[in-house]
């Protein structure tokens, strides 16, 4: 949309403009290049290089039109299955810790998920067919997306606010990626993808938020050109050096630990604790709670491993993986675990 068109609706009747901003989308949508979807999603839309989910393409285009972002803002950015419950668990603990400690007995994180706590911009606060007021959120704002770094909207990129990318090596990606999407599936009483036609699907890029490689790798470059404001972390060293990786997080979104937090109070440890797969998988909410599909919670709590890739893919299949994260990477100085 152009500038002076996005300041003119912005200053019109908020219910008229909510109206004719999803009016518009509606008919950019119907244009835009499909697929079919796998789960919960009717197609993909392709969308400046990406597949989008139909249900949340308004939800992008909003984000795109009307979200302003504050300096003071964290983003956590990942692409689907990449270990998003757990970053938006560790972030949420280690902003909010001074008014809720992490061995508070009513810790938001005891009784909502992650996802709820850090909500997605595309997916939750902007798919409503209503642009909400964030304004009355207090700082430090949380948020989640699967946007790729180049729909980010430019406002949001000048604002300076932090942005957390967490990536994932692409094989553990893909079998999460189908078991999420059949378990998705047999709420809506389809049949289950076979891992063959998942896979062909995943490698051409038709899946929610893909192409994988392509979403990686423009917030990788985002990373080089502006270190101070997108961190890229991943799951693997996640698993590997936790205590290590949430300190740096913590301090990339100006909340460094003391060194009296870290050694007298064991802070860091403590979150850990509260976000590993094991408290988290084990609490009442992640159990039994309802995200907003009718999928439970539980789904984003499989099996929180490093490598599970290897009970799953044929040797084919490796070798075509990696030879597209090869091709894909070759010269950018990516690897993966
Ligand atoms: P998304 O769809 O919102 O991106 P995401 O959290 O990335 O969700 O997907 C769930 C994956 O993160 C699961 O991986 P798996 O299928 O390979 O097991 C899930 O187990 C993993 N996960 C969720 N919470 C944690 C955690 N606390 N620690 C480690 N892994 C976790």
């Amino acid at each position: 949309m152009a500038k002076a068109e996005a300041e003119a609706e912005a200053e019109a009747d908020p219910k008229e403009e909510n109206e004719s901003s999803y009016q518009r989308y509606k008919i950019l949508i119907s244009s835009l290049p499909k697929e079919e979807g796998w789960a919960f999603e009717n197609y993909f839309c392709h969308y400046q290089g990406f597949w989008y989910p139909d249900i949340y393409c308004p939800g992008v285009l909003a984000v795109q039109d009307h979200f302003k972002a504050r300096s003071s803002d964290i983003i956590i950015a990942t692409t689907p299955k990449s270990g998003t419950t757990w970053i938006k668990a560790l972030l949420f603990a280690a902003v909010n810790r001074g008014m809720y400690p992490p061995t508070y007995n009513h810790h938001p994180l005891l009784s909502e998920n992650p996802q709820l706590l850090v909500p997605f911009l595309e997916i939750t606060v902007y798919n409503g067919e209503i642009i909400p007021d964030l304004e009355i959120l207090p700082s430090p704002r949380l948020f989640g997306t699967h946007i790729s770094f180049t729909s980010l909207p430019q406002r949001m990129i000048d604002s300076g606010s932090r942005i957390v990318y967490l990536y994932r090596n692409p094989k553990d990606v893909f079998v999460s990626l189908w078991h999420f999407n059949n378990k998705i599936r047999a709420t809506v009483s389809k049949p289950p993808l076979s891992a063959m036609e998942a896979f062909e699907r995943f490698c051409k890029g038709v899946y929610q938020f893909g192409p994988f490689w392509d979403h990686v790798l423009v917030y990788w470059r985002a990373s080089l050109e502006r270190p101070q404001q997108v961190l890229f972390i991943n799951y693997e060293e996640l698993q590997a050096d936790p205590g290590g990786v949430l300190k740096r997080v913590a301090h990339f979104v100006g909340f460094p630990f003391t060194s009296e937090e870290e050694k007298e109070q064991g802070l860091v440890d403590k979150i850990l604790r509260l976000c590993s797969f094991e408290n988290l998988s084990s609490l009442e909410v992640n159990k039994t709670g309802k995200h907003s599909s009718s999928l439970g919670y539980e789904a984003f709590f499989r099996k929180g491993k490093v490598g599970d890739w290897a009970n799953y893919l044929t040797s084919e299949m490796i070798e075509r993986i990696d030879q597209i994260t090869e091709e894909k990477f070759h010269g950018h100085g990516l690897k993966f675990c």
